[in-house]
């Protein structure tokens, strides 16, 4: 079985955790441009590992999500992180097309173990305004209550295309993001797609809250990357205002492209931050390094 055709654009988005709790990862692959169902219905196809019988075999999933209608673009998005506090990791998947751009989260818990229409999943959030909920997801335990919680971009969002970010607590149910979001955090520049890139599994300040990283790459000329520690205010909150520190690019650089949060970089037991600016002077690129702890 061949499951790649023209223009599917398998891999757009790669999500890797361990989905069915017997302790090896599972690679998730996220593929809004899919057409098998539709036209541009998206699908998200699941890998349970171990891998290693996929090398030989070629082109072949396990299981098949697919969204339902067309221009879903089921996949733009795929994450795993454990939402229900089973200890087992549930699948997130975003469908930025779905109802005319509004965007969809569908949040599948428990292991998938047939192919299934995304709007079976067992909870969704919906998007509303055309605002593209749906493009990027992050997670951590930001109020530090012990249930993780998700953060996801809507990149259309507002006058402009500003951008926002939902903060949802866990453990979520379904419903609107706007209804169900406990913290929302606008973009505060016209085009600069705030939520495009969030990085979050990080403790920069070792206070033992997750912290959270909201990319905006058009922010300004140079694109910026903000930084929200652990423990923020519930309610709308605002980039260029609200944020603990932000790391700015200039020119054209588009900072905050990438984001990286969840990892030591220097050995001294603290997560860092790494912000990708990868037009950076005549597009030569530079990745900005900032210790956590306050150095
Ligand atoms: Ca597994
Ligand atoms: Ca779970
Ligand atoms: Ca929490
Ligand atoms: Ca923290």
């Amino acid at each position: 079985m061949c499951i790649r055709d023209s223009n599917d654009r398998l891999g757009w988005d790669l999500g890797v955790g361990d989905l069915n709790g017997d302790g090896q990862d599972d690679l998730v692959t996220g593929n809004p441009w899919d057409n098998e169902g539709g036209y541009d219905y998206g699908t998200a196809f699941v890998f349970y590992g171990p891998l290693s019988s996929y090398s030989s075999s070629g082109d072949s999933y396990d299981y098949k999500l697919s969204g339902d209608s067309s221009y879903d673009y089921g996949g733009s998005d795929v994450f795993l992180a454990d939402l229900d506090g089973d200890g087992i990791d549930d699948l997130i998947v975003g469908a930025v097309g779905e109802a005319s751009y509004d965007g969809a989260i569908y949040v599948l818990t428990g292991p998938v173990s047939s192919d299934a229409s995304l709007s079976a999943s067992s909870y969704v959030l919906t998007g509303s305004g055309t605002e593209l909920i749906g493009t990027e997801f992050a997670a951590g335990d930001f109020d530090g209550d012990g249930n993780i919680d998700l953060a996801a971009g809507a990149t259309y969002y507002g006058s402009n295309d500003r951008g926002q970010t939902y903060i949802f607590d866990g453990p979520i149910t379904g419903g609107t993001v706007a209804s169900q979001s406990s913290t929302q955090i606008e973009g505060s520049t016209s085009y600069s797609y705030s939520g495009a890139t969030l990085a979050s599994g990080c403790d920069v300040d070792g206070d033992g809250l997750d912290d959270l990283l909201v990319g905006a790459p058009t922010n300004g000329s140079g694109g910026s990357a903000y930084l929200f520690l652990g423990g923020f205010a519930s309610g709308s909150l605002a980039l260029g205002t609200d944020e603990n520190a932000n790391f700015d690019g200039d020119g054209d650089d588009e900072a905050g492209t990438s984001l990286l949060c969840g990892h030591d970089l220097n050995g001294d037991g603290i997560d860092d931050i790494a912000v990708g600016s990868p037009y950076d002077g005549s597009d030569e690129g530079e990745v900005g390094i900032f210790f956590g702890g306050g150095e």
